[in-house]
């Protein structure tokens, strides 16, 4: 079901997906079904024929998450959605789609992980190369590019260095290749920031992150920008078959309905907390896309409606000086992942991203020292009085 498209992505973030049901219902039904019975034999042979629009299977199709699908691309002004098991599910499909062997990647060096090393370990077995560059220089990517380049991979802002890149800019050097333009929207969520809009061709998020908002769910989705591409999706993820279950999706949709007010909550108390931090006698450095002193500033405030919850910061006193702070927060917690209400607070080099080769990481700026907060909505003096008696504890 479509929402008005003019609506605001407040509007939006209430209504988008709702659909009509037998009961009428206000919120859309859990149908936690594997299967769907067919009138009769000409019915179930039109239904696979695709002469016949209807459910099947729900590896491929399911009204609850057809709910949440339909949510998520009108969020992004997108085509439609295809929801995926995690966000790894949801960016693998991608890459299984559209490579082959021969093929080309240029991908940010700073991304989550597991994505670099999905391509750099896996991918790379079936004869797919990557070249990891910094996308938030364009001229980086221009000098990667080659004639067997299919994808331009950007995660924007970064995970975990928070760098940004120009989408506008990205996608115009793919497409002159011919290439798609990729992006991981997983850091500002739709509500701050349209990749589509601004010429990419497909959107990858986790849903784990901001749009889920509640730290109870795996989950990530697709957004497509024409019918063939969800096609061409669509076969390779009934193929693989990481899809993402009725009731997963009905918790995500609850979760979509508050994003665009939680994102505003999320990027007021980062504001707030990135600057206590920069004057912090105990911390090194910030990295947050709303601080003026952040390379890509000027690019961020073009391209995001604000700079999103997630901030990065170098503690003085190195790895020691961040296990400190970490072992002595109260109100935010020591957890990986990110976007939830909750604040939390992490180690890159020894957690998310410890499965990275350390001379890559570092090269990706992803530094021994680094710390990441997930700020979340919490009320912001009460987070920062936390995290200011845990930096006082490093000598
Ligand atoms: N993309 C980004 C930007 C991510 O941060 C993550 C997970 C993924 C994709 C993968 O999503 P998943 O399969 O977990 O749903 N990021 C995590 C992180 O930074 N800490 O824990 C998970």
């Amino acid at each position: 079901m479509s929402v008005n498209k003019n609506y605001t992505d407040e509007t939006k973030s209430v209504h988008a997906g709702m659909m009509e049901n037998e009961h009428h219902a206000v919120v859309n039904p859990i149908y936690q079904t594997s299967t769907f019975k067919f009138r009769d034999a000409d019915h179930g042979t039109a239904l696979f024929a695709g002469k016949e629009e209807g459910y099947i299977y729900t590896r491929m199709g399911n009204p609850t998450v057809k709910g949440l699908e339909d949510a998520v691309a009108q969020l992004e002004q997108g085509h439609k959605g295809l929801a995926c098991g995690s966000g790894m599910a949801a960016i693998h499909t991608v890459f299984g789609a559209y490579l082959k062997q021969g093929d080309h990647v240029v991908c940010s060096e700073a991304v989550y992980g597991p994505t670099n090393t999905l391509l750099a370990e896996i991918f790379s077995k079936f004869g797919v190369q990557t070249s990891f560059v910094d996308t938030s220089d364009l001229n980086e990517i221009k000098k990667a590019m080659r004639p067997e380049t299919k994808i331009v991979y950007v995660e924007t802002p970064g995970n975990p260095t928070l760098c940004v890149t120009d989408i506008a800019g990205a996608a115009e050097i793919a497409h002159a290749q011919n290439a798609l333009l990729v992006v991981d929207n997983t850091f500002a969520s739709p509500v701050l920031q349209k990749p589509l809009v601004l010429g990419a061709d497909i959107v990858v998020h986790s849903l784990t992150k901001f749009l889920n908002g509640h730290a109870d769910v795996v989950g990530g989705l697709i957004v497509t920008k024409n019918e063939e591409q969800f096609k061409a999706l669509r076969r390779a993820l009934n193929l693989f078959g990481g899809i993402l279950g009725p009731m997963n999706s009905f918790l995500v949709h609850r979760g979509i309905k508050t994003l665009a007010m939680r994102m505003e909550r999320h990027c007021a108390n980062a504001q707030k907390i990135a600057k206590f931090l920069d004057k912090h006698p105990k911390v090194e450095s910030v990295v947050y896309p709303g601080l003026p002193s952040h390379p890509q500033y000027e690019i961020a405030k073009k391209q995001m409606k604000c700079p999103g919850g997630m901030i990065s910061f170098e503690v003085k006193g190195g790895i020691e000086g961040g296990k400190i702070v970490m072992n002595n927060v109260k109100l935010c917690q020591l957890a990986v992942s990110l976007g939830g209400v909750e604040t939390l607070i992490q180690h890159p080099a020894t957690m998310t991203h410890a499965i990275m080769p350390r001379e890559i990481r570092l090269q990706a700026h992803i530094t021994d020292g680094l710390v990441r907060l997930s700020v979340g909505v919490e009320d912001v003096d009460e987070l920062i009085a936390d995290l200011d008696q845990a930096l006082n504890r490093i000598p």
